[in-house]
């Protein structure tokens, strides 16, 4: 199989919250074996003047800060290496933007399109990323509308930037790289690959202070145990992650069991 490198560029105003996240498991790994590059750009770096001023007071009024326009296109113009001029920003914008339009360019904002793992999926099948940390109380919105190609959030909760969500996203998206996880099967039995939330998992030893592997696991039986944990898979999506269900692709008997839950429960 081929093993190819996936590049992710990240403009942040704090490099250093990268710096032991990529030195430590997979994304370590990930990185050291070719599979994985990152690269870190400090926006600050592209603002001008002595004090290289990434943010300014909203228009209209109100609290806060909003990450001004120049220091962010300049960073990423810069790094991808195209350039929209006042001029063409029309009619010869998707022109201009064609040379890397295989780069999504994606504002990490808790107002984007929410991540899951169908997004990751996604994601893994371009072999070049760039995502766009927010601090403050966001992106003057000419960065949304003319530089982004996407808008991605992690979840409904508020983070102080958007670093924590561009290590989510590096960490979901890479594994699913050939290659990445050592199991070659790795990622597809995974929680949500399936649309299914995760079977529970037993280890050594069969009794811990009084309590039992079930008893179906040590039985050796490969049948059973494969009908079993596709039943508490789908137990526990039912009673945790219902709407999922909506969406998982089930056999027929699949749907018999559940439609036996709903009665029983
Ligand atoms: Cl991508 N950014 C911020 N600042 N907060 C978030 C988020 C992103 N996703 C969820 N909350």
């Amino acid at each position: 199989m081929l093993q190819c490198h996936m590049h992710f560029d990240i403009f942040t105003l704090f490099p250093g919250i990268f710096e032991s996240p990529l030195r430590e498991s997979m994304l370590k790994r990930a990185i050291d074996s070719g599979l994985l590059e990152v690269q870190l750009h400090n926006i600050r770096d592209y603002a001008e003047g002595r004090h290289q001023v990434t943010d300014d007071y909203p228009y209209g009024g109100g609290g806060g800060m909003v990450m001004k326009p120049e220091p962010v296109f300049s960073a990423v113009e810069t790094v991808l290496g195209f350039e929209m001029s006042s001029a063409m920003r029309n009619e010869a914008e998707a022109a201009v933007r064609q040379p890397n339009s295989e780069i999504p360019i994606i504002l990490l904002t808790p107002q984007g399109r929410p991540f899951n793992q169908q997004l990751a999926f996604e994601l893994a099948g371009y072999d070049r990323v760039a995502l766009i940390c927010g601090r403050y109380e966001g992106f003057d919105e000419r960065i949304r509308e003319h530089l982004a190609t996407d808008e991605i959030s992690i979840g409904d909760y508020v983070l102080t930037g958007g670093e924590l969500a561009a290590l989510v996203i590096l960490d979901a998206v890479i594994r699913l790289r050939p290659g990445v996880l050592g199991d070659p099967t790795g990622a597809v039995d995974d929680s949500h690959a399936g649309g299914l939330l995760e079977y529970p998992h037993y280890t050594r030893p069969p009794e811990f202070r009084g309590w039992q592997v079930p008893e179906v696991l040590l039985s050796g039986n490969h049948a059973k145990v494969e009908r079993w944990r596709r039943e508490q898979a789908l137990r526990r999506t039912w009673l945790r992650r219902p709407e999922l269900l909506e969406r998982a692709e089930l056999t027929d008997s699949e749907r018999a069991f559940l439609q036996q839950l709903s009665q029983k429960e």
